[in-house]
């Protein structure tokens, strides 16, 4: 099959080659000799160009590592799409500089102060039935110990919760099967009250857990007050994962450093890295979820810093946390799609090791433990839980699934190979090489219950001499495998200029819907409409001693108000809607000298406060450019001085208008008028409601022609007082509202020409 395909692959090329000798055009040959491109490099590369026009079939939601931020991407193109703003401000959105987000991002301050950066390292997709249903993104901060909550309607954060009693944490974010809680376990332990322990007490008073974050899909928010922590060991409980199917009420949590060394090089001892990884295991930590937060609810709790704790004693009491060996220093747990095996990989062994979740429940029933460990928690032996132990390659990590009955993939470090293997058999099945020492690896649907296969991203942790050299701080290197055939084969590498994506999740793209434009008015952040948003012509500017509230609006191509004049020391709020239906059409805010920049897509609300310590001019213009007359898009804020004397001025207008130049506008008007009507009549003759991207250009070509309507009639009105001036303003505006319409209608057209529209009488 394969043969075959690259034997028609051939007689294509063959056939350009022929077709060359007829013209002067470059062919594929041409190209491939000119760039020394082979036979495979051009068939990968069909395999992962998108024409233009067309879209991926998968969307990437990749950890912006220390950015703090959420990378997206396409699938197989690997074009990024967005950034989205999570932990740390980001201009282009506004994100951190309005209120709204502000107020997002406030929410994540760590004991009163204010963090703008996260170390985000997994993503998860909202599911249900244990499928990705495309509503809602989760990731984890580990530096701080966070989650946020991103909104797959529009793509925003909407909501950050601190972890109350840790102090870092790694293995989140990961959903149970309904997304009715989001897991997050510590990693490095810490006493859970915000206070001095002596690390002699390290045994005694610090601590690790698992944190289950209650999720209320209705609202849409995350319920810290609904939300529990299992404490458990100072073992630095590390990735986690939640069970599916039979094991859905059950989680599973690794650890490494079980061993308690808390180091002292400094000291003459040897370093952490040594005194962590002495003993030949660790502990896979299993805990019954759906059993604790019963016992939760039952209030056998312990309230530390306001938050709910199931401490040690209480787990064992209840019989809710279980201890299983696992091989040195292990890194990845995944659930299988089944939700029968939970496949754990050390770093400093060579096994991948499956674990029975049948065999730990017959365990667990019988009370069949090899011992308990310093804190009384029960240890199952790892022998009686064992489905298979499988010989991978050096340095196993990661594990994700394929669309074929039992079959995984693990990335392996040390070798820097993805292993491609079946864990009912324990069988390996493939190896391909990647650039360089691969840490996560991801599989499309790779977390739910229904893997789909096809692609592989491999998430490299060093990129080494693979992309033009831009300095002693290099990119990240994710490389896209085909695993469609027997043999994975490499189709692209993507430099991730961001910072380190530890964890990705990709889902197919017809299950995302996004909106395109919100209600007017709109909170975004708090997803309920703006006390602040005002309608077209309903704009206001409140003046009370001291302060000074603008309710405005922006739309092609003015910022109404357009003069905000306030005192000096007047607190300055500045409200904008963005009164545009048309999609894309977000229009900026930026003022001078006081650092803000807002992002206000059609429909938004955005507000920004400031004090206006210092006198002066201060101009604002609109930073998208959205529109032929953009760069027009300004005003003044007027900063007047405390002592400031007012005297009569006398405003003198730039450029004087008489009645021959509003003649002049005028006809120009209704020149350009007829070449509208000339676009709008091929546009209607055609079937366009059959489009509804031309339906929404329509509507907003619509809209145009009836502002350039309104003013037409002022325009009117000044030429029969025969106030010349203002007729000719007027009838230049009439003119910028007909030059949008243009603009717009043309647009149509070209697609409904592009799109192949049939004419209908
Ligand atoms: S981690 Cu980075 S390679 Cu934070 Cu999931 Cu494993
Ligand atoms: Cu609005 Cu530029």
């Amino acid at each position: 099959m394969k043969k075959y395909r690259l034997n028609s692959l051939f007689l294509v090329i063959i056939f350009i080659i022929s077709f060359a000798n007829y013209t002067n055009a470059d062919t594929l040959a041409d190209v491939m000799q000119a760039r020394g491109l082979t036979e495979k490099d051009v068939l990968a590369a069909a395999k992962t160009y998108v024409p233009t026009g067309k879209r991926d079939k998968f969307i990437a939601f990749d950890s912006g590592g220390q950015s703090g931020q959420v990378i997206v991407f396409g699938i197989p193109s690997m074009r990024i799409l967005k950034y989205i703003a999570v932990f740390t401000p980001e201009p282009w959105q506004g994100y951190g500089y309005d209120d709204e987000s502000k107020a997002v991002l406030s929410q994540g301050r760590i004991q009163g102060k204010d963090i703008t950066w996260g170390d985000t390292h997994h993503p998860a997709l909202s599911e249900t039935d244990g499928e990705y249903d495309g509503k809602f993104l989760f990731i984890n901060d580990k530096a701080n110990p966070r989650i946020a909550l991103i909104d797959l309607n529009d793509f925003e954060t909407k909501q950050i919760v601190v972890n109350p009693v840790f102090k870092s944490s790694h293995g989140g974010a990961f959903v149970s099967e309904n997304t009715d809680y989001v897991m997050e376990s510590a990693q490095y332990a810490t006493p859970f009250e915000n206070e001095y322990v002596p690390l002699e007490q390290f045994n005694e008073k610090y601590r690790g857990g698992m944190t289950y974050w209650r999720f209320n899909r209705e609202e849409g928010r995350i319920k810290p007050e609904e939300s529990f922590t299992v404490m458990a060991p100072p073992y630095s409980q590390d990735l986690s994962d939640f069970g599916k199917g039979p094991s859905a009420d059950w989680s599973f949590t690794n650890s490494f450093c079980s061993e308690r060394y808390v180091g002292g090089i400094e000291l003459g001892k040897p370093p952490f890295e040594a005194g962590c990884s002495a003993k030949d295991t660790d502990f896979l930590h299993v805990v019954n979820w759906r059993k604790a937060a019963e016992i939760v609810k039952a209030g056998k709790v312990t309230k530390i810093n306001g938050h709910d704790v199931i401490t040690m004693e209480t787990a064992v009491a209840e019989g809710i946390l279980f201890l299983i060996p696992e091989p040195k220093s292990p890194h990845g747990v995944d659930v299988t799609p089944d939700g029968k095996y939970i496949v754990v990989s050390g770093k400093l062994d060579t096994h991948t090791s499956v674990y029975d979740f049948e065999k730990i429940q017959k365990a667990i029933a019988e009370k069949k433990f090899e011992a308990k460990d310093s804190y009384g928690i029960p240890i199952i032996a790892m022998p009686d839980t064992l489905h298979t132990q499988v010989e991978l390659g050096l340095g196993p990590l990661h594990t994700q699934y394929g669309a074929r009955p039992c079959e995984a993939f693990t990335s392996l470090y040390v070798d820097s190979m993805v292993a491609r293997w079946d864990y009912c058999e324990g069988k390996l099945l493939d190896k391909i090489s990647i650039h360089y020492n691969i840490g996560h690896l991801m599989t499309m649907h790779g977390d739910s219950k229904n893997p789909r296969g096809k692609y592989l991203i491999a998430m490299n942790k060093l990129a080494i001499d693979r992309f033009n050299p831009v300095g002693p701080l290099h990119p990240q290197n994710h490389q896209l495998i085909d695993i469609s055939g027997e043999k994975m084969e490499l189709l692209y590498d993507m430099p991730i200029p961001l910072g380190e994506p530890h964890y990705s999740v990709a889902i197919s793209a017809d299950l995302l819907k996004p909106v395109v434009r919100y209600k007017v008015g709109w909170n975004s952040r708090e997803d309920k409409r703006s006390e602040y948003g005002v309608r077209a012509g309903r704009e206001h500017t409140d003046k009370q001693p001291g302060k000074v509230e603008v309710f405005g609006t922006v739309i092609r191509s003015h910022i109404t108000p357009e003069i905000i004049e306030v005192n000096q020391g007047d607190e300055v709020i500045i409200h904008l809607t963005n009164l545009e239906r048309a999609q894309d059409e977000t229009h900026g805010f930026a003022l001078y000298g006081q650092n803000v920049n807002l992002s206000i897509e059609p429909g938004k609300t955005a507000s920004y406060r400031f004090i206006a310590d210092k006198p002066g001019v201060y101009p604002y213009y609109c930073t998208e450019f959205c529109s032929a007359l953009h760069l027009e898009m300004q005003g003044y804020l007027l900063v007047k001085p405390k002592d400031y004397k007012e005297v009569a001025q006398k405003s003198e207008a730039g450029f004087v208008y008489s009645k021959s130049d509003y003649d002049e506008q005028v006809k120009k008007n209704i020149a350009t008028q007829a070449v509208i009507d000339e676009v709008v009549n091929f546009i209607t003759a055609r079937n366009y409601q059959d489009f509804p991207a031309a339906v929404a250009l329509v509507e907003d070509t619509t809209d145009q022609l009836n502002f350039a309507k309104e003013v037409q009639a002022k325009a009117e009105a000044a030429a029969t007082k025969e106030d010349w001036q203002n007729a000719m303003l007027w009838a230049s505006q009439w003119w910028q509202y007909q030059v949008k319409a243009a603009d717009i209608g043309l647009r149509a057209k070209t697609y409904l020409e592009q799109e192949g529209a049939k004419v209908v009488q």
